[in-house]
């Protein structure tokens, strides 16, 4: 899972995204104002995991990653620069979701793009940029297929350009494709674009370390921005997050209870990334390692392997499955079983979050 982390300059991005990736201040500083893109691979914080490595001490303990991309800031205009879209687009192009920070934090040192504070208008100005930018993909598309299908009879080229025409409309009325529930069918013929608008995404509402306290009013406050399929509004303090990333465990301990936080922003982000994406994770444990996988819900046994090993997949003959509270509970697979807790499950079986699985397969 990879996630883009965009917003106009001065929001708060390169912060958020040290704070998630507890990269040092001095990395952080030199990547603030640079428009490269910042890889980062953070490992899945997950304590069911951990419980399953005392049970299989001498397995090796492999976290479920997630990336970010610190891709830079937007502006008014932007997207319509050359050489924007082709850089900006390079960069979010493989992101599965995006992360906009939006800043309500005052700060007289830091100058505001817009000059003032104001995180409704800041989003609409990014959802603006978004829309034409989706917009001008698609008109570009749209004429080309127009010529074709008048040059030659192609069904399927007219499906896509009636598929894409309503997109089209979409847009012209101002309204985001993530949005939109489409069929299966016609997803996978948009995929391919990779329109920002049809991305999900999670609004980050960057508040000062002032007003902590006061999150729940101001999550209320800004509630209507969180409407709408596939979008969820959070909120915190970028630069208070980063500093409690850079602290040691113990020492960060008392200060996240000293400022009333009761979890890091990197669990909570991941907790609203995955439930923006519905995926859940699933485990596997004993020799040679623990190990949490990422999946869809509603994924199958049999597919579910495939991200074990693609050998698994195809030579998939049963998964033997427990669930994480009885494992945990019970202390082995061996009790389990004896218990009558670890049950047999068919390709079909659709696994569920915290399922622990041992395949049996045959290649
Ligand atoms: N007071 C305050 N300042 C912040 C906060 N988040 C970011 N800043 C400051 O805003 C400036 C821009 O932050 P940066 O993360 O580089 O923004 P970017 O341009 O979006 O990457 C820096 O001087 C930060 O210290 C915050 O939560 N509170
Ligand atoms: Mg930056």
């Amino acid at each position: 899972m990879r996630i883009g982390i965009i917003g106009l300059e001065q929001s708060g991005k390169t912060s958020l995204f040290s704070a998630l990736t507890s990269t040092s201040g001095d990395e952080a500083q030199a990547a603030k104002g640079k428009r490269d893109a910042h890889l980062s691979i953070v490992k899945v914080p997950d304590s069911r995991l951990d419980r399953l490595h005392e049970l299989y001490p001498t397995a090796k303990k492999t976290q479920a990653t997630i990336e970010y991309v610190d891709v830079g800031g937007l502006a008014k205009g932007s997207t319509q620069r050359k050489g924007f879209q082709e850089q900006f687009l390079g960069n979010v192009r493989s992101v599965d979701a995006l992360l906009c920070v939006l800043r309500l934090f005052e700060n007289d040192l830091v100058p505001h793009a817009e000059g003032s504070i104001d995180p409704v208008r800041d989003w609409v100005i990014i959802e603006d940029e978004f829309l034409f930018s989706d917009l001008a993909i698609l008109d570009n598309r749209i004429q080309r297929l127009e010529k074709e299908v008048k040059k030659i009879k192609d069904d399927a080229k007219k499906q896509e350009l009636e598929l894409l025409k309503r997109c089209f409309s979409t847009l012209e009325s101002e309204q985001p494709l993530r949005e939109i529930e489409f069929t299966d069918e016609d997803e996978k013929a948009l995929r391919g674009f990779q329109f920002l608008t049809a991305k999900p995404i999670l609004l980050v509402l960057n508040i000062g370390e002032d007003a902590l306290a006061k999150q729940e009013e101001i999550l209320a406050q800004y509630k209507e921005m969180a409407s709408g399929r596939n979008k969820v509004l959070v909120c915190l303090s970028a630069n208070l997050e980063m500093e409690i990333a850079q602290l040691q465990d113990e020492d960060r301990e008392t200060f996240q209870r000293e400022m009333g936080i009761t979890e890091p922003a990197l669990n909570k982000m991941i907790r609203y990334s995955y439930d923006l994406l519905g995926l859940i994770p699933f485990f596997t444990a004993g020799e040679p390692e623990v190990r949490a996988w990422t999946i869809r819900k509603n994924t199958r046994a049999q597919n579910a392997a495939g991200e074990v090993h693609s050998d698994i997949e195809r030579g998939f003959i049963r998964a033997e499955v427990v669930e994480f509270e009885k494992l945990s509970e019970l202390g082995s697979f061996a009790k389990c079983k004896d218990a009558g807790v670890l049950r047999l499950e068919g390709k079909d079986y659709i696994v569920k979050d915290g399922d622990v699985i041992t395949y049996r397969f045959n290649v």
